[in-house]
């Protein structure tokens, strides 16, 4: 405890147990855990660098940023060799036990406002699936028709973590096996105010936040999942983000893409839709690929257009990636150099005052540090992106009304559903905003995209009615 305290107050942190005389022993121990897990020399470097901004690192020469080529989807993606080529790779991978299913889900969703993990956020049309429901049908549905193992790593965060273990145990495990399904907790970083020093939320709490979803990289190798994987033989990884019930989980196009090339990191693109879509941007910058956060993107570039009015930095990220197992290993081997910056988001955080007790401030008093995933981009070898669909891969639910919302993402899976129907000759009644009148459902465990619809469709529910609401399982 003495070392402990006297390395804080060498680094001008002591006040961190001033009230250490009124805690009793459990709320002592509490702290010392907390304050054992800062690394203080890295709060040091971030503080002097990202809080009181006299970082000589050097910051993105915007001059020299070049929109990132990509794989653009083909009309006729069943006529295309180069598209059926990869799929045919990705399959062979799934069958042969090199890929798991790998999703954050250590954020805190505070824009949605929804107390619990956000996975366990209801969004399906008829059944009120949570997110992790279809995610889980989704990897048990890739599971059948592979034949595989198929693991599902999910990182959740010390917010989370227990609420998200019991929500798989009281479901039972979605029908996958209990063992099937593998929960890590991130790291996470103190917040500090913006003199840099670390904020107290209580007299014996340190406010402490998830490290970011770039913390995975870290996170799957001090848990043991990197080992675990390596031992079962998983080369990759398909990453996705818990926000997102469109995303496909598998898909064995991308996963052969990212093969093909020997990446060590690909990712899925969609144009951007407007300009200023909350989305990364896939650039390239002295032949790396880099994504500049929408937040970074200064406004002229954002806008820039090219000589056919198409915006010119089109490629947006959707935070759907392969990652190679060998690549984490490289950035998180002892000794390697290749770890990931920090960034630093101004918040408004909870602290403890000798007058008022815990104070919820209205405005920004400090700052929090994460680790975004897509600053490992420039380190890999051969990165790959291909273009994605819209429906066929991204609605997230971020915000609890206006874009990204349950409502949104509601419609944009009939909007899919209906898709998939009409594909098949079957018309289904829209209204003015093209989304099915009657409610529409169809579950991962019959269909998780046009092709696997189109068997489905074939083999079992050409007699299905779509006068009312429909839910195709
Ligand atoms: C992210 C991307 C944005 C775009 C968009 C697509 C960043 C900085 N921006 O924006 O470019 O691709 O997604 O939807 O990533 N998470 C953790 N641990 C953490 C923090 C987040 O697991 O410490 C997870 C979180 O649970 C969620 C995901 O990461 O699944 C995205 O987090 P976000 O909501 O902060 O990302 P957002 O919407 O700002």
């Amino acid at each position: 405890m003495e070392a402990l305290r006297e390395r804080f107050e060498a680094h001008g942190q002591g006040h961190v147990f001033k009230y250490w005389g009124e805690l009793d022993e459990a709320q002592q121990s509490a702290l010392l855990a907390q304050a054992e897990e800062i690394d203080l020399d890295e709060l040091d470097h971030l503080v002097r660098t990202l809080v009181k901004g006299d970082s000589h690192e050097e910051s993105v020469d915007f001059s020299a940023l070049q929109p990132a080529p990509y794989e653009s989807l083909p009309e006729d993606l069943g006529a295309d060799e180069r598209w059926q080529e990869a799929k045919a790779m990705g399959e062979e991978a799934l069958k042969s036990g090199k890929v798991a299913a790998f999703t954050v889900a250590g954020g805190q969703g505070t824009r949605l406002g929804y107390d619990g993990p956000k996975g366990t956020y209801p969004v399906s049309p008829i059944k009120s699936k949570t997110l992790f429901q279809i995610f889980a049908e989704k990897v048990l549905a890739a599971r059948l028709r592979y034949g595989c193992e198929l693991p599902w790593y999910i990182m959740t965060s010390h917010i989370n973590h227990e609420a998200t273990e019991s929500f798989f145990k009281e479901n039972g495990f979605f029908g996958l096996s209990e063992g099937g399904v593998k929960f890590f907790k991130q790291g996470r970083m103190p917040a500090v105010d913006f003199e840099g020093k670390i904020v107290l939320e209580n007299k014996d709490t340190i406010a402490m936040s998830p490290d970011g979803h770039g913390g995975a990289l870290r996170a799957l190798d001090r848990s043991g999942a990197l080992a675990e994987m390596t031992d079962k033989g998983i080369e990759a990884l398909s990453y996705f983000q818990v926000d997102n019930p469109l995303v496909q989980v598998i898909d064995p196009y991308f996963i052969g893409f990212h093969l093909q090339a020997e990446s060590d990191m690909s990712s899925k693109m969609l144009p951007k839709a407007y300009e200023k879509e909350k989305l990364g941007h896939f650039c390239e910058l002295e032949g790396k690929s880099v994504v500049v956060e929408y937040s970074d993107m200064p406004d002229e570039l954002t806008a820039q257009r090219d000589e056919d009015g198409k915006l010119r930095f089109i490629a947006g990220s959707i935070a759907i990636h392969v990652v190679s197992v060998s690549f984490i290993r490289n950035l998180t081997a002892p000794g390697s150099d290749l770890s990931l910056p920090f960034h630093l988001a101004k918040k408004k955080i909870a602290y403890f005052s000798e007058t008022e007790g815990i104070v919820k401030p209205s405005e920004p008093n400090g700052a929090k540090f994460e680790m975004f995933v897509f600053d490992a981009l420039p380190f890999a070898k051969n990165p790959v992106i291909i273009e994605a669909t819209r429906l066929g891969d991204f609605s997230p639910v971020k915000n609890a009304e206006g874009v990204d919302s349950p409502k949104t993402c509601e419609d944009d899976q009939q909007k899919l559903f209906a898709g998939w129907l009409n594909a098949q000759g079957v018309e289904i009644a829209l209204d003015s905003n093209g989304v099915p009148i009657s409610k529409l459902e169809v579950s991962p465990l019959f269909a998780y995209n046009s092709e696997t619809f189109a068997e489905a469709w074939e083999a079992s529910a050409k007699d299905t009615d779509f006068g009312s609401d429909a839910y195709l399982s």
